[in-house]
């Protein structure tokens, strides 16, 4: 199949990027976002989120002529949708409201011959449960009339531009024929493989894969409970048992952020619960993270009434800027919750405003009365700090890495009293 015109439904971390990403390589794209103050940014030259490199490549395809933006859709060949799929937080179940008013607003322009894919990590069957009904108000029927799709992005922040060109891609069609409509249609763009199968596999291989990295995340943390209880060095177990050729053992942290590894195997959860009690119990570790790192921090500063601490990070993991889901935010939290006064810093987004958190603007006003200072985010500026500079500025020495960042010789050496998570009586 051939396309000259495609439709991006959602400009958000991965619509963006797509739709400029299909501008530059000779597609014309309209981009679709309902929320004004986006297409407002857009249309003046301005940008909305943070990801290295997208600036030039949004500003290339908007001068072009190939890249335009508006409230809603048009005909087009194609469309995609690439809108956000969060969960409730009471009930933990998809919120799909997004994808749903998405292919609504498809209807009115969906045509015969038409394709329509879906990006947006969803529960199984999503695609043809709920996608294709709504498609089909049109009167055309999904795999006969038009092609639908499930294609899932892979794409790690930070390194988007360049994973979504290089990654391999699964296409998944509800017939072989609407596989194929999705294989011609990113075939305009990805080096890597692009591997054709069902719309419900290319679902699940989404969910499969980030719940195998939460699961893992989960046995990290609950080593680092194990290695605390039993003074054993979790790091140093961690890496001699990586030597074994068969085992990869990954790190643990204050708990697992972000919207995707927190958020999907939920996804799982909440289709088949009753086939899910390993999935679920992985979640719930993770999620009691933070608790675990207000224990330690207790255990290092003592009672927290009253006492001030300095928050390194903010974001969901290093060297990004993203604080959705984030386990550091919790953990800042909890301890205000067990009566601490906080102040944290974000070099990636100084100036973030979260509601019940004193963000400032630089680490010195951080670290300046602080009897305690905790990393919470390995960021490369926070790993590099002088622990001598460090103790010229708090008032106490003491200092907790939940990160495994900080050099114990060093902070030692600085009259520091370094805890570190997953170590208990370790030295
Ligand atoms: N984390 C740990 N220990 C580890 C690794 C990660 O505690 O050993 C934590 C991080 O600090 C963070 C969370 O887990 O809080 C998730 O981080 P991540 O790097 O695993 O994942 P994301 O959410 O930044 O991006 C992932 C990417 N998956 C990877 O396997 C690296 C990306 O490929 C996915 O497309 C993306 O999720 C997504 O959209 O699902």
């Amino acid at each position: 199949m051939k396309f000259q015109k495609i439709s991006v439904l959602g400009l958000g971390y991965i619509g963006l990027p797509t739709a400029s990403t299909f501008a530059t390589h000779g597609i014309e794209v309209l981009g679709v976002d309902v929320k004004p103050e986006i297409i407002e940014t857009l249309k003046s030259g301005g940008l909305h989120i943070h990801e290295p490199g997208l600036r030039t490549l949004v500003s290339g395809a908007i001068n072009s002529g190939m890249l335009r933006v508006a409230l809603e859709p048009e005909l087009a060949d194609a469309f995609i949708i690439a809108v956000p799929t969060p969960f409730f937080d009471a009930d933990k179940k998809a919120d799909m409201r997004a994808v749903k008013s998405a292919a609504e607003a498809i209807v009115p322009f969906l045509r015969a011959g038409n394709l329509v894919v879906l990006e947006s990590t969803s529960p199984p069957r999503t695609t043809i449960d709920l996608v294709a009904p709504i498609l089909e108000k049109t009167g055309l029927k999904a795999g006969v009339d038009f092609h639908l799709a499930y294609s899932p992005e892979r794409v790690l922040p930070g390194q988007i531009l360049r994973e979504l060109i290089e990654n391999a891609r699964v296409v998944g069609g509800i017939t072989p024929e609407s596989a194929q409509a999705g294989y011609d249609l990113y075939k305009t763009f990805v080096k890597g493989d692009i591997i054709k199968t069902n719309a419900t596999t290319a679902e699940m291989v989404k969910l499969m894969e980030n719940t195998y990295r939460d699961v893992n995340i989960a046995i990290a943390n609950e080593f680092s409970r194990l290695a605390d209880n039993f003074s054993v060095d979790v790091w140093e177990a961690i890496s001699l048992s990586n030597l074994h050729p068969r085992v990869e053992i990954l790190s643990p942290g204050p708990g697992v952020g972000g919207h995707c590894i927190s958020v999907d195997p939920w996804f799982l959860v909440e289709s088949a619960p009753e086939l899910t009690p390993f999935i679920r119990q992985a979640r719930e570790v993770n999620d009691a993270q933070p608790k675990f790192v207000v224990s330690l921090v207790e255990r290092a500063l003592g009672s927290l009434k009253g006492k001030n601490i300095a928050a390194l990070g903010l974001a969901y993991k290093p060297d990004v800027d993203d604080l959705r889901e984030s386990p550091a935010v919790e953990v800042i939290e909890l301890l205000q919750d067990a009566g601490a006064k906080v102040k944290a810093f974000e070099p990636f987004s100084p100036n973030a405003k979260l509601p019940n958190i004193r963000v400032v603007r630089n680490l010195e006003e951080a670290l300046s009365e602080a009897d305690g200072v905790i990393l919470l985010v390995g960021h490369s500026e926070f790993k590099t700090m002088d622990a001598d500079l460090v103790g010229t500025i708090m008032e106490g020495r003491v200092a907790v890495d939940t990160v495994n960042g900080w050099n114990v010789d060093a902070w030692e050496e600085a009259g520091f009293e370094l805890f570190r998570l997953g170590v208990g009586g370790a030295k």
